[in-house]
């Protein structure tokens, strides 16, 4: 649950009157917080009963308890809480519920002051308030020994009447609550209270009891129905049966009853286990034995909307534009024979240089900050939207050493894509939408089909068993990289790294911190480099996977080219001019 309860005023208020209208018991459970709303709102049990039938069961309501609300104020429920107070907690719940609230108005003060309430929570969205015809201030009626003094009820009832006066809907209900039994009043005391409010036009009756034995409750609700018999009325009837809880809700329902209401147990029990866990921490001095007292905090965080929050921040981070690294600094001497001194990236492709295909399936997944590391024919390199920083030392230097050429642009997270290759479209999507800190696009393809002669590829050993079923699914978080490099043996070889990562901000400091401590600290052969000089991308991913960080891969089947023998030129350039236009297309890079 979260703030964005997507519940407006006008489509909560009417909800209690639809339930009453459908025949349903209303069954509400007080709330005196936000936390406690959510509670309210989303507790459920579902399973079967003792016949065998299939139960889903919730709350209908929240009762917004003015003893609760003063005790978790730390005051007591004599109407020393502010009404602005009141109003401040019952907003704080509906912000996070959708379930209709009846409000616990207490007196509702004089007249004028009745008025404004009803005003107030009419206009919240609050669907019923329920008055008690105590003398203000007043005082709680579970107490025992707590003198209580009623109104006249004919003031009662007028103080009524002025508030259906100003209510602005159909939707909002005035119930007034009778303490008679509370005040030893008796029932006929009772009785002749509720007539002279359902006349002055309340919607409902509440009657309070703090008897342990729901007898007299029970006796009322008969009368009752004669009452309502003889002035031809139809107005539900309330209880809180907080002190004679025996009684189950089917028996109350068929009593006449329509709305129970569980007037103060959230906060009771909060009470309670707060008390053990703060005493429990004092008695071992230390909070390890309180834990299991305590909810585990991502339950927290899960109903208060945090772990929304943290998808949603997860996803812009995801889509903002996130830097792109291309190396694309190196000789290309399987292709010298065709494209002469020319850098790869300036390679003709159907009338577009690979660089600039690249460049369009970027743009097109909004990505737009890409730099580009050039050396090796660097006068002739050329493109639109990409800034160009040239590699230091390039013809002696590794593609790592070009990468790094743009540190300065790593520190939010990058993307690195070789010079070389066209990928689909989507593959960048699904790269962007990746969860972990560390993602290396890698084609499973060469489980099924012979490698290239003579092309050094970039093995991968995935972690995780070989699938060999037809049907699988992939958790992004199960996916990582055992080993990579262009050594392994193929036939180990789960997958082949395409030449395209994604780093968080964490993944790039992960990354960093190892690249400096390999080129400041080691010397002689590093992986499958005979020489820290000789130092590559895939030698320091394994370095950093031998050093315990979680390299993920993102699995893909074939959707990309990678332009490095003439024959791979050809094959492009046929793809590329088949379809008709620069339109995107699936699967056009
Ligand atoms: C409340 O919950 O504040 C009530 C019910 O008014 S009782 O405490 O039983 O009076
Ligand atoms: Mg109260």
């Amino acid at each position: 649950m979260t703030l964005l309860n997507k519940t407006l005023p006008e489509e909560r208020r009417g909800k209690l009157k639809h339930m009453l209208a459908q025949g349903q018991l209303v069954r509400a459970i007080e709330a005196h917080n936000g936390l406690s709303g959510i509670i309210a709102d989303n507790a459920r049990i579902e399973g079967q009963d003792a016949d065998g039938n299939q139960v889903v069961r919730e709350f209908d309501a929240i009762w917004e308890s003015s003893l609760t609300d003063s005790a978790s104020k730390g005051h007591p429920d004599i109407e020393v809480i502010s009404f602005d107070s009141r109003l401040h907690t019952i907003h704080e719940i509906l912000a996070v519920t959708k379930k209709p609230m009846i409000v616990d108005g207490d007196t509702g003060g004089d007249p004028n002051m009745f008025e404004y309430t009803v005003s107030k929570l009419e206009r919240a969205g609050v669907s019923a308030v329920i008055i008690e015809d105590k003398v203000f201030p007043k005082r709680n009626s579970l107490e025992a020994g707590t003198t209580q003094t009623l109104q006249e009820p004919q003031a009662f009832a007028y103080k009524i009447k002025r508030g259906k006066a100003v209510q602005m809907t159909d939707d909002f209900m005035i119930i007034a609550r009778l303490e008679s039994l509370i005040a030893g009043l008796g029932l006929d005391d009772a009785l002749d209270r509720a007539r002279a409010y359902l006349e002055a036009g309340a919607d409902g009756i509440m009657i309070h009891s703090k008897s342990k034995d729901p007898s007299e409750i029970l006796e009322f609700a008969k009368r009752y129905q004669s009452l309502l018999a003889e002035l031809e009325m139809d107005k539900p009837l309330v209880c809180v049966p907080t002190t004679y809880n025996n009684i189950v809700e089917e028996e109350l329902k068929q009593s006449g009853f329509h709305i129970v209401i569980y007037a103060n147990h959230l906060l009771r029990t909060a009470y309670k286990s707060m008390l053990e866990t703060a005493r429990t921490i004092l008695l071992n001095q230390r909070s390890f034995e309180a834990d299991p007292m305590c909810a585990p905090l991502r339950d927290i965080f899960d109903a208060v909307g945090f772990l929304d929050v943290k998808e949603k921040d997860r996803l812009d981070e995801s889509n903002k534009n996130t830097p792109v690294i291309i190396p694309a600094a190196g000789r290309a001497p399987d292709l010298e024979k065709v494209i002469g001194n020319a850098p790869k990236a300036m390679i003709d492709i159907a009338g577009k240089t690979l660089l600039a295909r690249q460049i369009k399936s970027l743009n097109i997944n909004r990505l737009t900050d890409i730099t580009v590391v050039t050396g090796h024919g660097k006068d002739q390199m050329r493109a639109e939207g990409v800034s160009f920083i040239e590699a230091p030392d390039y013809e002696k230097n590794t593609e790592l050493d070009s990468i790094l050429a743009a540190e300065d642009k790593m520190s939010n997270g990058f993307i690195m894509l070789y010079s070389d290759i066209l990928v689909e479209y989507g593959v960048f999507a699904n790269l962007l939408a990746s969860r972990e800190d560390i993602v290396l696009v890698v084609d499973n393809s060469i489980q099924y089909l012979d490698s290239v002669d003579g092309k050094a590829t970039d093995y991968v050993i995935s972690r995780n068993k070989r699938n060999l079923g037809r049907r699988a699914i992939n958790f992004d978080y199960q996916n990582t990289i055992a080993k990579i490099g262009k050594k392994i043996d193929p036939a180990l070889a789960t997958h082949e790294f395409i030449g395209l990562a994604k780093f968080t901000k964490t993944g790039a400091e992960q990354f960093l911190e190892t690249y400096h401590d390999v080129r400041q600290n080691l010397r002689g052969q590093i992986q499958e480099a005979e020489d820290v000089s000789k130092f590559r991308l895939t030698d320091l991913v394994q370095e950093m996977i031998d050093r315990g960080f979680n390299v993920h891969y993102l699995e893909i089947h074939k959707g990309w080219l990678e332009i490095h023998f003439p024959q791979d030129i050809e094959l492009a350039n046929e793809l590329f001019v088949s379809t008709t236009s620069d339109a995107p297309q699936i699967p056009t890079p």
